[in-house]
């Protein structure tokens, strides 16, 4: 499209530019377009296809060697280096996978959105476009049988066994989405590659270098680190500090961080043939006739030896093909100094080479080429740490392996949750800590005669609606839909570290808890079927809520399936389980500091992770407020005058012109809201209340939920996401 058509008024609407959107006139309106992506009627697939369960019919057997045969059929529009696509296959699962952040769950290959934008035009994805389509023949042969999501991860994992590396195993099972994911933050720059640090806090002069949260990597446009080093200069210390950060964001430590580089580095070579003047537009940028390719090279022929992809040019090792231990002998094994490649880049080649460490070339018969090494794999020597595992690793080979094939596991398949959600012939029997896993329910379950006298026991328990509730929630809304962790399964929140945190220490859960426990070991002490604390926890918030919606006088039962058991804390893991503490919960008010990203967005974004619709959070909020739900007693948007009761007081209220409302304080972060009339004060509200009243679409919301017949739709909206929340983890129902 030309620009002048683009820029013309008729086509505004139809281009996704953000020159017609609120965005653009309210820049810091909420998204609720996050809590409603991936409309069913977008899939070419059809609502009814569940693409997991349609895994069992495919022969993976089948598709293995399909994909080994792919390996090496070089294509002469993308000639495959040393004739085996390998080493580019181990890059493209590598940067799908890579993109995995620990502290929101967000990135990862789940989705199959490196076939996307941003993803697929990244600089540092330049070339993978290739990649991709080098698979297209399989989709093809497979269609809907096989994702592409999981291809993509599936082809690298398959390079290094076809390269003589001994995997730790494979899983399928990720669904593709169909349009990019509209909630994840990658960083503030308007600039790709951008070295104004916009998203750094701090320096390495202060010693104080510190990456914005959830970001995890260093500049826009990367998936992890600069390879030239920091902003481009070749210091490998401070190289290695940045990867420290960036890899550990990804939920990597340093032995891990170690192995990945130096067994994803023993393959292939790097792309640094031509000038970066000789490039095209990237692949959401280029033209039509370009079918979704970008970055066309017109040096030469642009292909094989005049490949530009990150500018740097070389491979690492002589036996670029070949699963060894030769990474770690030549970087070991010479002196380096800093070069320029073809295209511009820094980078280190070997003083002299030694015998044997020349790298034949990858296209041109007879030449041969020094071996090279970019700033970041510098950095494994260069810090002391690193330099340590390396060293062991380059002693003991077999250490190495190991530790590689379980950290290359874990990068495939960190963001996939459980092992329950692994399918396929290749799932390793092994578990590893990080995958939360709970132990499989065993024994007779519990039934509907079972249930209702727990239900009963618990009411009478003496433990309130508002306890019951506050525990229930607690422990199901640490989901994370993002990368599948959290829930309430594994009765997790009596252990640490979530037992520590301060949202469930200050609104009592744990009092509830061990009160709950009493109930189970007395229940379970009968000898009958057994009841899990994970259970009882949930089966407490649901009487609890049925009996509150009684007392208003709404007859009805709150679905509950029983099957939850009980983790323990050796396999917990903490480290990484701190990463879901609620900073902030706007289902309970929640919040622990003030004046970073406005709390009615954290809302929205916790929503998200809950898999909530707009009308389902609205609900849950309004009534989890009057029936007690909030952490702390300041009583912030209770709403109503019989607390304890399903209703929809706090909506009815909320839209009351009776009231007005003021801040209290500069900070519009707490409000009080008194009677028109009088000025006597009647209700205190947060952000997270007022929103309901103040933003346009969440208004709309609340005014239907406080008219005629606004309570029985709250109700359901409330039954229904308060039910979704409690099952979110609950994957051996599907
Ligand atoms: Fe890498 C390649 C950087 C990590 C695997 N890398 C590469 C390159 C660069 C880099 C620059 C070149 C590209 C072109 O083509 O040009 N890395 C880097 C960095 C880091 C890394 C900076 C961080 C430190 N890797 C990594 C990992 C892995 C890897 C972790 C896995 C495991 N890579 C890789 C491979 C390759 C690369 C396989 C080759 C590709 C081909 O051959 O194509």
């Amino acid at each position: 499209m030309t620009e002048s058509k683009k820029n013309s008024p008729e086509w505004g609407s139809l281009t996704s530019g953000e020159f017609q959107s609120n965005e653009k006139w309210w820049p810091n309106a909420l998204n609720l377009r996050i809590l409603h992506q991936h409309h069913p009627d977008s899939t070419p697939l059809g609502v009814e296809f569940d693409y997991r369960s349609n895994l069992e019919n495919v022969d993976i057997d089948e598709l293995t060697r399909d994909v080994d045969a792919l390996m090496t059929d070089s294509q002469s529009w993308w000639p495959a280096d040393w004739g085996h696509y390998g080493p580019f296959f181990i890059r493209m699962s590598w940067h799908a996978a890579g993109t995995y952040r620990v502290s929101d769950g967000r990135g990862g290959g789940g989705t199959g959105a490196q076939r996307y934008a941003p993803l697929n035009s990244w600089p540092d994805n330049g070339n993978l476009d290739k990649a991709r389509r080098l698979l297209l023949p399989i989709k093809q042969k497979y269609g809907k049988a096989i994702s592409w999501a999981d291809l993509f991860v599936f082809a690298g994992n398959r390079a290094l066994e076809t390269m003589g590396f001994r995997t730790a195993g494979f899983a399928f099972g990720r669904e593709d989405i169909w349009a990019p994911e509209d909630d994840i933050y990658w960083g503030p720059e308007n600039e790709w590659l951008s070295t104004n640090d916009d998203r750094y806090t701090g320096s390495f002069e202060d010693g104080n270098r510190l990456l914005d949260n959830p970001l995890a990597a260093v500049q826009m446009g990367l998936i992890y680190v600069n390879p030239e080093g920091p902003n481009g200069i070749p210091d490998a210390q401070k190289s290695a500090q940045d990867i420290r950060e960036t890899f550990g964001r990804m939920a990597m430590n340093d032995e891990e961080t170690v192995a990945l580089v130096v067994g994803g580095h023993t393959f292939g070579k790097m792309h640094g043939a031509s000038k970066p003047e000789f490039h095209g537009p990237e692949p959401e940028a280029a033209g039509f006739a370009d079918q979704g390719l970008g970055w066309a090279n017109s040096h030469e022929t642009g292909l094989g030896e005049y490949t530009l992809t990150s500018g740097l040019e070389g491979a690492w090792t002589p036996t670029p093909t070949t699963w060894d231990n030769s990474y770690l002998e030549t970087l070991f094994g010479h002196e380096w100094e800093l070069v320029e490649s073809p295209a511009g880049a820094k980078q280190w080649e070997p003083k002299s080479v030694r015998e044997g460490f020349m790298v034949p070339d990858a296209h041109v018969e007879g030449r041969e080429n020094k071996p090279v090494m970019s700033t970041a794999d510098m950095a494994m020597l260069a810090d002391p740490t690193y330099l340590e595992i390396a060293t062991r690793f380059r002693e003991n080979p077999a250490v190495l392996a190991d530790a590689f094939a379980k950290a290359w596991f874990k990068l495939l398949h960190r963001d996939m949750g459980p092992a329950e959600r692994y399918v396929g012939p290749q799932v390793p029997d092994e578990t590893f800590v990080w995958q939360d896993n709970v132990p499989a329910h065993e024994g007779p379950m519990i039934g509907d005669a079972e249930i209702a006298e727990l239900k009963s026991t618990i009411l009478g328990s003496g433990l309130t609606t508002a306890q019951l509730v506050k525990a229930a929630w607690a422990s199901a809304s640490t989901y994370r839909t993002t990368d599948f962790r959290g829930g309430a399964n594994g009765a997790r929140i009596r252990l640490s570290p979530m037992s520590e945190w301060d949202a469930n220490v200050t609104s009592g859960v744990n009092q509830v808890i061990a009160k709950l426990e009493e109930i189970q070991q007395a229940f379970n002490g009968k000898g009958g079927p057994q009841v899990s604390l994970a259970d009882l926890i949930v089966l407490g918030g649901s009487a609890a809520v049925e009996a509150a919606a009684k007392a208003a006088g709404h007859d009805f039962t709150v679905p509950f399936t029983p099957g939850r058991t009980d983790a323990d804390q050796e396999s917990t893991d903490i480290e990484s389980f701190q990463w879901l503490e609620p900073k902030a919960d706007g289902f309970r008010n929640y919040q622990q500091k003030q004046g970073g990203i406005p709390s009615e967005h954290l809302l929205i974004d916790k929503a998200f992770m809950l898999n909530l619709t707009a009308p389902e959070m609205t609900a849950l909020v309004g009534g989890l407020r009057v029936l007690g739900a909030n952490v702390g007693d300041e009583g912030y948007g209770v709403f109503t005058d019989r607390p304890g009761q399903l209703t929809n007081d706090f909506f009815v209220n909320l839209v009351d012109m009776g009231t007005k409302w003021h801040s209290i304080g500069e900070a519009e972060d707490v409000f009080e809201g008194v009677d028109r009339e009088t000025g006597a004060p009647k209700w205190k509200a947060t952000r997270v209340d007022l929103v309901f009243g103040a933003n346009s679409q969440l208004r709309a919301i609340a005014e239907e939920y406080a008219a005629a017949g606004g309570d029985e739709l709250m109700l359901d909206a409330f039954i229904r996401g308060w039910v979704k929340v409690m099952e979110n983890d609950r994957f051996d129902l599907v």
